[in-house]
């Protein structure tokens, strides 16, 4: 028999569906009494529900729906309402904002208008679903981290479709609804600004992408090459000796010469997380409101060559006459 259980274990435990905690009296009920899937047993745990929807749950997927709802049929009208064409060209339709001669006015539907709308009902979803993990995490007695967390995504997602064109007085500024229309205006915001990484704070949010990815194979590593000695598995391995907790901090000790411990690898991988979306949020804020040009900004800085003197002195091209805004 196993004496333990993981992933690569080939027992799979069942028993009746776990019912969770009771609900404090007047809270809405769980939806689903819990069934059971072997496969998604596989990868973590086989029980689905029951789930809390409450209001903000519903709301939230309600307005996901509408905005959703709202790009998709603006994507099928683009291809005149034909079907085949629409799953075809699917990844290349968009739903544009406003061009920019509209400012922060409210355009007619058609030149954005709809796009307005939709993210209103997208933002309205989103920040009801930060709500719903923050109440969650609250009625269960549990910190809040997740939201927090959450919100730091949030807040990358308000700089680049509220926040900056409000700043810069045009929702023409914002990110268009579409799968590779929304690569588009990636590189066509990092071409018009001089170029992203000049932008230190782009570099900042990078170290943290690149950081997390290092910090979660090493952790996702260390647990997985204990778990023969129940590392996966909490109780004790704090304070005990010889666990399979020990084991890994030695590991790195020895390895690097520095151990995370229990507690911390996981404000380690919390906080670059976190900071991934932080400070890439503080970079595109900056971005045409405060450096409009990142190349030039870091050759004044030095930490970019200036093209030799035998070509005339280099202007942002933006600022050209002619240049639109
Ligand atoms: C794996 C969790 C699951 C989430 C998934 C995404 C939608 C959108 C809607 C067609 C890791 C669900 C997607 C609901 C469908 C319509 C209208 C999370 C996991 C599977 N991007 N981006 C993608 C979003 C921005 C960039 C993919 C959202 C910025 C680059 C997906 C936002 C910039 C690349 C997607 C957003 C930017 C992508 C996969 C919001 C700079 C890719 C995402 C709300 C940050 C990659 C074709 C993924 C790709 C990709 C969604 C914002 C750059 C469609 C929802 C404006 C360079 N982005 N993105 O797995 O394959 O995330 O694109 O801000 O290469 Mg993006
Ligand atoms: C998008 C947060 C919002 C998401 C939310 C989720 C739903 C769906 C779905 C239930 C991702 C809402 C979810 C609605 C629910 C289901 C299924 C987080 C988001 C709220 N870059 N770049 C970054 C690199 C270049 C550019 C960050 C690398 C070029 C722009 C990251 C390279 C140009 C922006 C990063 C590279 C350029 C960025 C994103 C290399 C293009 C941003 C961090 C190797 C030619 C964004 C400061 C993140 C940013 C950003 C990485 C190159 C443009 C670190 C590795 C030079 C315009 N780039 N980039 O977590 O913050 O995003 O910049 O070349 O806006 Mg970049």
């Amino acid at each position: 028999m196993a004496d333990f259980q993981s992933i690569w274990t080939q027992v799979q435990a069942s028993g009746p569906a776990e019912a969770g905690v009771p609900q404090r009296p007047g809270a809405l009920p769980r939806e689903g009494s819990g069934i059971f899937n072997y496969w998604l047993g596989k990868i973590g745990n086989a029980q689905i529900g029951p789930i809390y929807l409450g209001y903000t749950g519903v709301l939230s997927i309600a307005f996901g729906f509408i905005a959703i709802e709202i790009i998709g049929l603006n994507m099928w009208a683009s291809v005149g309402w034909d079907p085949v064409q629409f799953v075809r060209q699917l990844p290349w339709l968009a739903l544009e904002p406003p061009p920019p001669s509209y400012g922060l006015n409210l355009p007619p539907m058609n030149e954005g208008g709809w796009w307005l709308l939709a993210g209103f009902f997208l933002t309205l979803s989103i920040l009801l679903w930060w709500v719903r993990t923050y109440r969650r995490a609250v009625e269960l007695g549990m910190g809040t981290h997740v939201a927090w967390a959450f919100a730091a995504a949030i807040w990358l997602y308000l700089v680049l479709g509220f926040i900056r064109p409000l700043a810069m007085g045009s929702w023409g500024e914002a990110v268009p609804f579409g799968i590779f229309p929304h690569l588009d205006w990636t590189t066509a915001f990092s071409i018009r600004y001089g170029n992203l990484f000049y932008n230190p704070f782009h570099a900042l949010s990078i170290v943290f992408l690149y950081g997390s990815t290092l910090l979660f194979a090493m952790h996702g590593a260390t647990i997985l090459s204990v778990v023969r000695y129940g590392g996966e598995r909490e109780i004790e391995q704090s304070t005990d000796r010889g666990t399979a907790a020990e084991r890994a901090a030695l590991f790195w000790r020895w390895t690097m010469g520095f151990n995370a411990t229990m507690e911390s690898i996981h404000r380690w991988a919390w906080w670059f997380a976190v900071l991934t979306c932080i400070t890439g949020g503080i970079g595109i804020l900056l971005t045409g409101t405060v450096v409009d040009n990142w190349y030039l900004w870091a050759v004044k800085h030095d930490f970019a060559p200036s093209y030799p003197d035998v070509y005339p002195v280099i202007q942002d091209p933006a600022a050209a006459a002619g240049v639109g805004q």
